[in-house]
């Protein structure tokens, strides 16, 4: 494919309700959204990085920034394979995977447009429908976190996942837990503890969880493995798992007995379908995380759920439970059994609103190549 075009469009969406975490609370998102030109078709990516260095180093003016100055330059006017091939040519660059990962996912949705094929058939995934959850941010006090749970759990939602923080972890999950005692029920803390608070989280092993998600710095794994020891309920790599090798130490280190896979922490899909394939070879069931994407993302994310080895539900939620307005045309709703359907048509299968994307943009760079 000769990548004839690149537009970045850094975006500010609000969300319907603040969400917090261990590390911020945001009103608003913000992302870079991708859009490539190639051979008479335009595909669309979604650059997961946020305003903020919170969730890691990245933000949306680091992306910007890598995106426009080292990675244009090395596709524009080029022809780029595939997925592989892109991530051949920035293999010089260090880091910034979620920059990179919002060009691939739009090289994937040129390739299954160019091919007449959907993201799913692309990845080889046989499901028509995921199983999903929802990601309940850090809330007032523990009481309007039930409020909210119940909330959610009314409009169909089987897994809750809920955002702990020190001083609220036990407590919060505990009353979530005695509302809700039959609810699959998880917890993120989003790199917030040390191996010294393993006694403040030690309760959280009789509440009956899938897992406890990310308890310890953002760049650890051996430390994760002597939590592991300690706890009887699964301990999950988010944060600390961006690459298939990382992935392999924390299997081989018994840091963690699931993976959160986010194609954009990991470079881009093709390392998430890696990562995918390894954790089938070791037994280790994996799920999707999300980001609080728009509808660009978050067809991309339903797409790569669909492979056999998503057995957990995955943080992809409706999009009305995110935005009142998207940047998709589509938008994804709840079936009763709280699954998404998985999009059929072409790439992702989605459609861009102009208007919507126009709306939100806070700044749009375009790169065109020589004829
Ligand atoms: O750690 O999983 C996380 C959102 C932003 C940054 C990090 C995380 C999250 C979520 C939201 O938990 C999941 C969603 O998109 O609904
Ligand atoms: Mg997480």
């Amino acid at each position: 494919m000769k990548i004839e075009s690149i537009t970045f469009h850094q975006i500010k969406m609000p969300l319907v309700s603040p969400f917090e975490t261990s590390f911020g609370r945001e009103t608003d998102r913000e992302c870079v959204i991708v859009e490539i030109q190639s051979e008479g078709l335009t595909g669309y990516g979604e650059c997961v990085a946020t305003r903020d260095p919170g969730y890691n180093y990245e933000t949306t003016g680091t992306a910007m920034h890598i995106l426009s100055e080292f990675v244009t330059p090395l596709i524009l006017g080029k022809d780029v394979k595939d997925a592989l091939d892109f991530q051949e040519k920035v293999s010089g660059i260090r880091g910034h995977h979620l920059a990179k990962a919002g060009v691939e996912m739009a090289l994937w949705d040129l390739i299954g447009k160019r091919e007449g094929k959907s993201l799913r058939q692309l990845f080889g995934g046989t499901r028509e429908k995921v199983e999903v959850g929802v990601s309940v941010g850090i809330q007032e006090s523990a009481q309007s976190l039930v409020r909210s749970v119940a909330e959610y759990v009314g409009q169909g939602y089987a897994r809750v996942k809920i955002k702990i923080k020190p001083g609220r972890d036990v407590e919060d999950a505990s009353a979530v837990r005695q509302e809700f005692p039959n609810l699959r029920l998880q917890v993120d803390a989003n790199s917030a503890y040390t191996l010294d608070d393993a006694n403040i989280l030690k309760p959280l092993d009789a509440l009956n969880l899938l897992l406890i998600e990310q308890p310890l710095f953002e760049d650890d794994i051996w430390d994760h493995h002597k939590l592991q020891e300690q706890f009887n309920t699964p301990i999950c790599l988010d944060e600390s798992v961006l690459s298939p090798r990382h992935a392999r130490y924390a299997i081989e280190m018994k840091a963690c007995r699931v993976i959160n896979i986010k194609a954009g922490r990991l470079g881009g899909l093709s390392q998430a379908l890696m990562v995918h394939d390894l954790c089938n070879e070791n037994k280790l069931p994996v799920w999707c995380g999300g980001m609080l994407e728009t509808g660009i993302g978050r067809a991309s994310n339903i797409s790569l759920a669909t492979l056999s080895n998503f057995v957990l539900p995955g943080d992809i939620s409706a999009s009305d439970r995110y935005y009142a307005l998207d940047i998709t045309n589509e938008r994804f709703v709840l079936n009763a059994d709280s699954t998404i359907d998985v999009p059929s048509g072409n790439g992702l299968g989605v459609t861009v609103n102009e208007d919507a994307l126009k709306k939100f943009t806070l700044l749009k760079k375009s790169f065109i190549a020589n004829s």
